[in-house]
């Protein structure tokens, strides 16, 4: 666990760590080294790549693309077994564990587990939670489950927890890409204070004050994609590694 064990310790020595989300799809190769460099210098502490659904097949030359630029962890997020990529460091084993399609449970896990292997990417088992936003995400409908609503917060807790005594490595709250309200900073403290795991957030994190809220409650991890996606410059980046980076 060479890449967990370093975000961990990131995390431990920053206050949390901060991941820029890649969506290969939205972003035009000439301009993603530009977004790379500007990650580097911002305070990024690692890049996800990945989708909840890929409209091409770019992933491994985005992949590629980002290991030249960087030294940087580049962890694979993905939405689909076709988005394993051997040019990854590591990457995020996802278990929906908040809906009930078999397929997002187990199913696609053994699809990809010889592959993985194979392919020696580092492993990290991550209990997945979709938590209501206000529309639907596109993680929602492809995957054919329910977010979990945000006033069940003690759901989201026994969630976790079941992850975890599963044997899980990491929990990610999940709001969605591009949702118009992050994950509920309650769920993130009541989630934090009940598992001992480290807790990831992600989804609607437009601004860097929603980030630094999202820290206090407990997160370890931070991952931006939509709010940089959308605003690429460094001064914004830098705004998010400052908020997320709350020993510094
Ligand atoms: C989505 O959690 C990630 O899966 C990041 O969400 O794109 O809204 O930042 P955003």
């Amino acid at each position: 666990m060479v890449i967990f064990n370093r975000l961990l310790k990131t995390s431990t020595e920053k206050g949390a760590a901060f991941l820029l989300l890649i969506d290969p799809d939205k972003i035009e190769k000439k301009e993603l080294s530009k977004l790379i460099v500007d990650g580097v210098k911002g305070g990024v502490d690692a890049f996800l790549v990945g989708s909840s659904f890929l409209m091409n097949n770019s992933i491994h030359d985005t992949l590629k693309l980002i290991k030249s630029e960087t030294d940087l962890p580049v962890i694979l997020f993905p939405g689909s077994v076709n988005q394993v990529s051997r040019y990854a460091d590591a990457i995020l084993y996802i278990s929906l564990i908040s809906g009930r399609n078999p397929d997002y449970l187990f199913g696609y896990h053994v699809i990809a587990a010889p592959l993985l292997k194979e392919m020696e990417l580092e492993v990290i088992p991550t209990g997945y939670i979709l938590i209501e936003s206000e529309k639907m995400s596109s993680i929602e409908f492809i995957t054919n489950t329910k977010p979990i609503p945000r006033n069940k917060k003690e759901l989201v807790m026994a969630h976790a927890l079941a992850a975890e005594y599963m044997g899980m490595k990491l929990i990610y709250l999940e709001g969605g890409s591009g949702a118009e309200i992050s994950v509920p900073e309650n769920i993130v403290l009541s989630v934090k204070e009940y598992v001992s795991s480290p807790v990831m957030v992600g989804g609607g994190i437009k601004a860097p004050e929603i980030a630094r809220k999202i820290v206090e409650s407990g997160a370890s991890f931070v991952v931006v994609g939509d709010a940089i996606e959308k605003n690429r410059n460094l001064s914004l980046i830098e705004e998010f590694a400052d908020a997320v980076h709350i020993k510094l």
